[in-house]
């Protein structure tokens, strides 16, 4: 079949299976019958019988069930023969009696339906394990495997309901009520032990116990999570180093959006409609629909933006530390660049000091002493947290871009419009940006490939 493939590893030996199987443990692999009813053929069975899985609470080493070897229901292999690997000169299986029951809501007390046995495995533990092995499927420890159910031969030796109710055509007794599949309210609970009664010590398995809820509701309960901010709207500026922060962490989060532009040349900030949602006539600004109140909300400021996405997109990509000391080292050096630098160089700001000084205050050297004085303060941070870091391609030194890094490319980006060199400047910083910019999120959000930048 082509399907797709996993890392190879050699095949398994009998006696290297045997080694390596620590223990055993009951489980229940459920199965969702009006599902795999459904999806069967020509699909065979897939989600009819990933869903879940309940095991019983502790491992029954294999040492502990030494005393438990024994021959297996067919005694010896002849139908069908082992193929040459598969052959076990100690075919064997363990004595380990096994017992399922059924208990609706409405009874007080389960109802054995099936009895069982380890033994009536034709194939092996050592077996199986083998035969999963020698198409080169890697094996890891820990790996759970089930055996696959345990039937035997008289109708009350059935391990699953669809043989104990022949594929739903007969009735199987609770007593009190009838079952041909499993209804909601049902608690199974499956038990297995070795040994006892006059069969020496007694090795128990624990219970294995699972309750059938009823399905929840797709558009209350969905089985995909639906994130309650919808219909993201980005209004920013192609230039702006502040809506580029958001433009990048929107994308390194993978989250829709669209984006309108405000002109801030043509002062479409200042116009009403604009800044009744942004009193500070700024941007970015952030807009979405609260699924939770069906209103539309608006958030303004980089920071705020940012830390909203954080919170409100918890399954994306975090952008800041769980640590608490990491976390404010990053807030930190994002302030350097959000308060201590980029409105003191922001292009209005300067502007409107060129226009009432009349060109008296050199604001182009008052901004280049800002952002040098800010970007040697980041470098001197990054530096030193680099030394005891395992990764230098980052502001934090982990090996992902984080907020810092979101808030130091735009600012790296401006410096050279003022004369600055950032390679002389923080020659840390630049490598760093230089890094991230070839990123696909960073590249996405560069102000030179917005739609509402000049096309030449
Ligand atoms: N602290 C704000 C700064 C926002 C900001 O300075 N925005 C500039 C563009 S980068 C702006 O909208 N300027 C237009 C104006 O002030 O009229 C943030 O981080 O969002």
């Amino acid at each position: 079949e082509g399907e797709d493939g996993a890392a190879q590893q050699p095949p398994l030996t009998i006696q290297q299976a045997r080694d390596r199987i620590f223990g055993f443990c009951l489980m229940n692999d459920w199965s969702a019958r009006d599902i795999q009813k459904w999806e069967y053929v020509p699909l065979g069975p897939f989600t009819s019988k990933n869903f879940c899985t309940t095991i019983s609470p502790w491992i029954v080493t294999t040492m502990a069930l030494e005393d438990y070897v024994t021959e297996t229901s067919a005694q010896q292999q002849v139908d069908p023969t082992p193929l040459a690997y598969l052959q076990d000169p100690n075919y064997s299986s363990y004595d380990v009696q096994l017992q399922v029951a059924i208990q609706s809501s409405k009874m007080d007390s389960p109802v054995v339906v099936c009895e069982s046995n380890f033994k009536h495995l034709y194939w092996n533990a050592a077996q199986q394990l083998v035969h999963h092995s020698v198409t080169g499927c890697a094996m890891k420890p820990g790996d759970l495997l089930g055996s696959g159910t345990i039937s035997g031969t008289t109708d009350r030796s059935f391990g699953s309901m669809l043989e104990l109710s022949w594929k739903g055509t007969k009735e199987v007794s609770l007593g009190t009520e009838v079952r041909r599949f499993l209804q909601d309210g049902d608690t199974i609970t499956m038990k297995g032990h070795c040994g006892g009664k006059g069969g020496g010590g007694r090795v128990g398995f624990g219970q294995c116990v699972g309750k059938i809820l009823p399905a929840g509701d797709y558009a209350t309960n969905p089985l995909v999570k639906v994130d309650r901010y919808q219909n993201l709207v980005l209004h920013h500026y192609w230039e702006s180093s502040a809506s580029w922060r958001v433009r990048t962490v929107l994308a390194l989060k993978d989250i829709p959006y669209e984006k309108v532009g405000v002109n801030l040349l043509k002062g479409q900030q200042s116009e009403v409609q604009y800044s009744e949602k942004s009193p500070m006539a700024q941007v970015p600004l952030l807009e979405c629909l609260d699924t939770a109140t069906n209103e539309t909300v608006h958030i303004g400021q980089s920071v705020a933006i940012v830390e909203f996405l954080e919170a409100a997109f918890p399954d994306r990509k975090p952008l800041l530390p769980s640590d608490h000391l990491d976390c404010a080292a990053a807030r930190e050096m994002v302030e350097i660049i959000n308060s201590g630098v980029q409105p003191l160089q922001n292009k209005f700001v300067l502007r409107y000091l060129d226009e009432t000084t009349k060109g008296a205050f050199d604001t182009r050297s008052f901004a280049a002493m800002r952002i040098e004085k800010g970007l040697r303060a980041l470098e001197a941070l990054v530096v030193k947290r680099h030394e005891s870091s395992p990764c230098h391609e980052y502001c934090m030194g982990g090996f992902a871009p984080t907020m810092v890094d979101v808030f130091a490319v735009p600012q790296i980006y401006n410096a050279k419009s003022v004369g600055l060199n950032p390679h002389e400047v923080c020659p840390t910083l630049a490598k760093i940006s230089d890094t991230c910019l070839k990123l696909p999120a960073f590249q996405a959000s560069h102000p030179s490939v917005q739609p509402d930048a000049p096309s030449s």
